[in-house]
C-alpha cells in the first residue's frame, strides 16, 4: 500500500520507514497514526522484513510530536481517541515481533519521543534533541511516554523529564540510557541500517523470543517475568534457530538462520 505521510521502503530484509511531512517537522496527525499502523501491519504480516528502521525526512527532525495544530481544536472525546490510537499503534510497534530501530535525526518531542521509546533501539544524531515538552502545553505524555521513559531511566529521572518538559541533548541521552548509540548527523540513518541488516540476518525466531522476553521484564513483576522468560526460552527448543545455532556451535562453523 502506498502512503501520503510515510514513505515506506525496502533495503534488502530491512523495512525504512520515513516519517514524512517535513514541513511541519514530521508532526504526526491522524492520518499519519493511521498509516503507521497500517505499515507496522504489513511489517508483522511479511515474512519477508526482518527487521524495521524508523526516520524522519529532512535534516532537522525525527518527528517534533502530535501536529498541534490538529490537536489544539480536538473535542475532549476525539482527544481521547486520539490518544487512544496512538497508545495501540506505539504498543504495536513495541509488541512487533521484529526489531526495530529508531534512527533520530533530529528533534523527537512528545509523541515522537513516545514513537523512538517504542522502539528496541534508539540510535541518536549528534545533533538531535529528544524529550517530553507536553508538560508545557498542559498536558502529559498520552501515548506510553510515561510508561516506557520511567522503564527505561528509572521513576526520579522521568519525573524530572516529564515534569520540565525540557530537551535532552544526545550525549545526555546517551548518558540516561534514552539512547543506545549517538553517531553523527549525517551517517545515523546509514548506522542504523547496517546494523538493522545484521539483525535480520540473526535467528529469526530467538530474536522475536528476546524481544518479548525482555519486555516481560519491564512490564511484568518479578515471578511473573521470570515465568514468561522460562516460557519463550522453552519454546525455543526444537524450532530451526535453535537446532542450526547450536549445531554450527558443535560443528565450529558460523551459523546460517
Ligand atoms: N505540530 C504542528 N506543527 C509543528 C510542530 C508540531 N508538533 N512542530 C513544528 N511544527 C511546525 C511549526 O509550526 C513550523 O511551521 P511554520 O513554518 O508554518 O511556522 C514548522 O514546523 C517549523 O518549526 P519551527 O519554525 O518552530 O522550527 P524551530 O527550529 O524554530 O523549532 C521545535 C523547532 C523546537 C521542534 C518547535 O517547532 C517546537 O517546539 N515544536 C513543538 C514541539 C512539541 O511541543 N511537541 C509536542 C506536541 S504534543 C504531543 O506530542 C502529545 C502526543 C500525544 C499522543 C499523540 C498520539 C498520536
Amino acid at each position: 500500500m502506498s502512503f501520503e505521510t510515510l514513505l515506506v521502503e525496502r533495503d534488502g530484509a530491512v523495512q525504512i520507514v520515513t516519517f514524512n511531512r517535513p514541513k511541519v517537522l514530521n508532526a504526526l496527525n491522524t492520518q499519519t497514526i493511521h498509516e503507521l499502523e497500517q505499515a507496522m501491519r504489513e511489517a508483522a504480516a511479511d515474512d519477508t522484513v526482518r527487521a524495521i528502521v524508523l526516520t524522519g525526512a529532512g535534516e532537522k527532525s525525527f518527528i517534533a510530536g502530535a501536529d498541534i495544530n490538529e490537536l489544539a481544536v480536538l473535542s475532549p472525546a476525539a482527544g481521547q481517541r486520539h490518544g487512544r490510537r496512538g497508545q495501540m499503534v506505539f504498543d504495536a510497534i513495541e509488541q512487533l515481533g521484529k526489531p526495530v530501530i529508531a534512527a533520530v535525526n533530529g528533534f523527537a518531542l512528545g509523541g515522537g519521543m513516545e514513537v523512538a521509546l517504542a522502539a528496541d533501539l534508539r540510535y541518536l544524531a549528534d545533533d538531535a534533541a529528544i524529550g517530553q515538552p507536553e508538560i508545557r502545553l498542559g498536558v502529559i505524555p498520552g501515548a506510553g511516554g510515561t510508561q516506557r521513559l520511567t522503564r527505561l531511566v528509572g521513576p526520579g529521572r522521568a519525573r524530572e523529564l516529564v515534569y520540565s518538559g525540557r530537551q535532552v541533548a544526545a550525549e545526555e541521552a546517551l548518558a540516561l540510557g534514552l539512547a543506545e548509540r549517538v553517531v553523527p548527523a549525517d551517517e545515523v540513518l546509514e548506522a542504523a541500517i547496517a546494523d538493522a541488516r545484521a539483525l535480520a540476518n540473526g535467528p529469526r525466531q530467538a530474536l522475536a523470543a528476546a524481544k518479548a522476553a525482555i519486555r516481560a521484564a519491564t512490564e511484568t513483576p518479578g515471578a511473573a517475568g521470570v515465568a514468561r522468560e522460562r516460557e519463550l526460552f522453552l519454546a525455543l527448543f526444537g524450532t530451526s534457530d535453535q537446532r542450526e545455532g547450536m549445531r554450527a556451535f558443535l560443528e565450529k562453523r558460523d551459523p546460517s538462520f
